[in-house]
């Protein structure tokens, strides 16, 4: 799909969202396309590393991948089945700080797939939030996401409010977004790090008993 990925890389919307609904109608799975899309987005976080590309590219790529997820996810959908049967129930936000919200959206969306209730929060949530919010709705799975090396303290953060409020031993915490890896995971004191919204499904069924 490397026309795909060229297209994404060079902001081409149309061209991008054709392409995307012209290879699902090929019979490419939605995880195949997204994949692709994830691919995309990497190499546009690197040329805004390398200063070829500024904050309004990075805008306009998330734009792009909105609207691109609007057309995989019915595709996904498909694919999973058994949407209507609840397994358990997941709360996500992206922490205090950091206004990503891509990532943690496919997240929700690979869960709510595998069947799990999921409620979003939103960005940017100050970790008092959080922790009242997981004290009112009790998920199994808090899905904190975070892009930023920022939000690794917010992160932090959360985890010591659960524990101040007696909640850490009822919910486990799943970290998500581009930049984390077992390091940050121990520093927040999560359960599980994600770099991939399929972990999430993964470990979603392995907990909930999903099929
Ligand atoms: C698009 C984008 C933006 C958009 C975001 C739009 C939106 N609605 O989300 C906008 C323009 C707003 C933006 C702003 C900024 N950005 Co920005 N952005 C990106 C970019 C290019 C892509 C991110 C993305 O959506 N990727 C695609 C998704 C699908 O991948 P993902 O988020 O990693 O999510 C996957 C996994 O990580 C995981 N996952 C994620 N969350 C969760 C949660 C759970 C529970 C689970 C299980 C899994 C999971 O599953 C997802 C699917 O597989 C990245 C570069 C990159 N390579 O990531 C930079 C990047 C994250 N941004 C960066 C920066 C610096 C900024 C700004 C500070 C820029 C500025 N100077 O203003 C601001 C910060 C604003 C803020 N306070 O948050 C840096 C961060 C560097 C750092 N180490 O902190 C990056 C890495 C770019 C770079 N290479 O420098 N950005």
């Amino acid at each position: 799909m490397k026309d795909l990925i060229d297209a994404i890389v060079a902001l081409n919307e149309d061209e991008a969202l054709e392409l995307t609904k012209s290879y699902l109608a090929k019979g490419k799975s939605g995880r195949e396309v997204f994949d692709a899309y994830q691919t995309a987005m990497a190499a546009i976080g690197a040329l805004f590393e390398k200063h070829e590309y500024f904050v309004p590219e990075l805008i306009m790529s998330g734009e792009l991948m909105s609207a691109a997820s609007d057309i995989i996810k019915p595709a996904m959908a498909g694919q999973g089945g058994g949407e209507d049967k609840k397994i358990g129930k997941a709360l996500v936000a992206t922490v205090q700080g950091d206004i990503h919200d891509i990532g943690k959206n496919i997240a929700a969306m690979m869960m709510e797939i595998a069947g799990v209730e999921v409620k979003d929060i939103g960005v940017d949530v100050p970790a008092d939030k959080i922790v009242e919010a997981v004290k009112e709705w009790q998920p199994g799975i808090l899905g904190l996401s975070g892009l930023l090396t920022l939000a690794y303290d917010p992160m932090k953060d959360v985890v010591a409010g659960l524990v101040k409020a007696g909640l850490r031993d009822k919910v486990k915490v799943l970290i998500g977004g581009g930049q984390i890896d077992e390091n940050v995971r121990q520093y927040v004191g999560a359960d599980v790090f994600a770099t991939d919204a399929m972990v999430n499904v993964t470990y979603a069924k392995e907990l909930f008993g999903g099929k």
